[in-house]
């Protein structure tokens, strides 16, 4: 049955309810006439067309008020239970990512004598960010690469910081880099490259990246490294980051500065730009069937 079917069993039911007066009422659920009239050879006087539901229903002439009152609850379980089927089969074909088929996301767990991270992606989120590495600038800009890449982000990583913030930065950054690689799979129906061009305040960042394939990282004009440390993170580890992250996402990325001279502002716009590019690049063509490899050769 329809969950349209059921709802009009539904009506129909109280519909004719509604229509005994009061002192016929028992008399009149305990002689169901005039719910199923198509049942009853007898009943010409009330000659109603019977809701098809009823039709294929088991109302019986000789059925109780109470057996009346458990079939209109069951019908009315049903028409809930059809509905929710309705609403998830609705909103699985609405998401439709990896073929409709396969969510697009990835999980890296990565222990090492330096540091014991797990990073979970989400290509297709919603911008939601639960990061903790232990570096507070690090996660700022793991919160902007989620929130601008529309990217549902988890990081966790215990890392030996009273060494320095080397090993912690570069590993979240290997695991990053290889649950993207990992949630993107063979890359079909995807655009692929992505720009994007950033400002804050002062500064002006173009990040420009193809998944590729293969690896490449290039750094141009980019004076962040004027400063040793913004926050907790040294300055250095922000290349090394972004160069760790295009290596394993297997990546061509260009970092251009146009504009900037605060580090700060100059490293945010980074990730910003990056996020915005990794969004278009990772987001389906939807002049590309989903199954299409977007390379000439037919693999990336
Ligand atoms: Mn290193």
């Amino acid at each position: 049955m329809s969950p349209a079917a059921a709802t009009a069993a539904s009506t129909a039911t109280s519909t004719a309810r509604s229509r005994l007066t009061r002192g016929s009422l028992a008399a009149s659920l305990a002689h169901p006439r005039q719910l199923a009239p198509h049942r009853s050879a007898a009943s010409a006087r009330t000659p109603r067309r019977c809701p098809p539901c009823l039709a294929s229903s088991d109302v019986s002439s000789d059925v109780s008020r109470e057996e009346l009152v458990e079939q209109i609850d069951a019908l009315k379980r049903r028409n809930e239970q059809l509905e929710a089927m309705l609403a998830s089969s609705g909103s699985a074909s609405a998401n439709g990512s990896n073929n409709g088929s396969e969510r697009r996301v990835a999980e890296v767990k990565r222990a090492t004598k330096e540091t014991d991270i797990r990073v979970f992606v989400n290509i297709d989120g919603t911008g939601k960010c639960d990061v903790a590495t232990g570096v507070g600038f690090l996660d700022h800009m793991l919160d902007q690469l989620a929130k601008h890449g529309m990217f549902d982000l988890e990081v966790s990583c215990k890392g030996d910081l009273w060494i320095d913030d080397h090993h912690t930065t570069e590993d979240v950054a290997i695991a990053l880099g290889q649950c993207f690689a990992d949630a993107l799979g063979n890359k079909a129906g995807i655009r692929r490259f992505g720009s994007f061009t950033a400002p804050l305040d002062e500064a002006l960042i173009d990040v420009t990246l193809d998944l590729s394939g293969r690896p490449s990282f290039h750094l141009d004009g980019w004076t962040a490294t004027d400063v040793d440390r913004i926050g907790d993170l040294s300055t250095q580890m922000v290349e090394h980051f972004l160069h760790s992250f295009a290596t394993t996402a297997k990546a061509t990325m260009h970092v251009r500065q146009l504009a900037g001279t605060n580090s700060h502002h100059i490293v945010e716009a980074t990730f910003k730009a990056m996020a915005r590019a990794l969004r278009v690049a990772t987001e389906y063509d939807s002049r590309l069937g989903k199954d299409v490899v977007p390379s000439s050769k037919g693999t990336i």
